[in-house]
């Protein structure tokens, strides 16, 4: 397995029309989790990955896993759980530019996880080991078992990669800042956003904050600059890579995953960090131009073509 990762994933409907949604009477039914996201987007791009879950016995659990496997995905260790439900969650297109988030997974299956959930042979086996912030937001069992995948990563030098991925809604400010910061401290490679890394430092400087996030213990921190592309920090070297033109951003939900799928397929492929991070650039801009969090995840040669094509652009410009 190149990349394995444990999270909850949830039936998404999307209402079919724009506007507020209790005006909203069809809906399309997707998939949308951000770790299984990940997961999609690295067989996409022709790489192994797992995904460590629990679902629902009902028919929205069975119709996910079907879908992820179908991807893909190695979902042997995802687990059924009799006594809750599949979580969901709605998109509201409220405007073009104002796309929010309604969830529906309090106490949900995947809420349930534990420390009894983890294979430690299936995440030894793993170059990555990929998790975000959204888990430990779901219960103290979450909490616990992440922390737990972590420390079984570390003891057989599995590289952690951390996506803070803040949902406030999900739980108090307070918490998430202290959890998501013992988070940081334990991960390889983190990928935040400039929105949380001020979340979590109370500055927004890209250098201030990439300096911040190794003082704390990681290795490489790449900030996510929203539609200026990103900058990687280590400690010999920081680079700048400039983004792609998105000619209309469609629903920018799931690009964060997808840059993070594309940027671990490049460190996969042995890509310098500048061009692993200009694969997740490539992938961010593909999936924001398309409705649903992983129907605009884009396989090896559509990249090619699309950065090609960029490129091009550029040069005519
Ligand atoms: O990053 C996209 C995710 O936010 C989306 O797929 C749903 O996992 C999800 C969440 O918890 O918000």
């Amino acid at each position: 397995m190149d990349v394995v990762t444990i999270g909850e994933t949830m039936a998404l409907f999307t209402p079919e029309t724009s506007g507020l949604m209790r005006y909203a009477h069809t809906y399309s039914r997707k998939f949308g989790g951000s770790e299984s996201n990940v997961a999609i987007g690295l067989t996409r791009l022709g790489h192994r990955s797992g995904w460590i879950s629990r679902i629902g016995d009902d028919e929205l659990g069975k119709a996910m896993v079907s879908f992820i496997r179908g991807e893909g995905v190695d979902v042997s260790e995802v687990q059924v759980e009799k006594s809750a439900q599949t979580g969901i969650y709605f998109k509201e297109l409220r405007r073009e530019d104002d796309v929010r988030v309604l969830y529906y997974r309090k106490n949900s299956a995947a809420s349930r996880m534990s420390k009894n959930d983890l294979n430690e042979e299936y995440i030894a086996q793993a170059k990555y080991l990929h998790i975000t912030g959204i888990t430990p937001a779901l219960s103290d069992s979450c909490y616990e078992m992440l922390k737990e995948a972590v420390h079984l990563a570390k003891k057989h030098g599995v590289t952690v990669v951390f996506d803070p991925n803040l949902r406030k809604t999900l739980w108090s400010e307070e918490k998430a800042r202290q959890v998501l910061l013992e988070f940081v401290k334990e991960s390889d490679i983190v990928l935040p956003g400039i929105a949380e890394g001020k979340f979590l430092y109370g500055v927004d400087d890209p250098q201030q904050l990439g300096e911040r996030f190794l003082a704390d213990g990681s290795t490489t921190c790449v900030l996510k600059l929203g539609p200026r592309g990103a900058q990687y920090f280590t400690r010999e070297k920081t680079e700048f890579v400039p983004s792609f033109t998105v000619k209309k951003v469609i629903d920018p939900v799931g690009s964060g995953d997808g840059f993070c799928s594309g940027f671990l397929s490049g460190l996969l492929d042995g890509l310098s960090l500048y061009d692993a991070v200009r694969r997740g650039n490539g992938v961010g801009a593909m999936v924001a131009m398309v409705n649903g969090d992983v129907e605009g995840l884009p396989d090896k040669r559509d990249l090619e073509l699309f950065i090609n094509e960029t490129d091009k652009d550029d040069v005519n410009r």
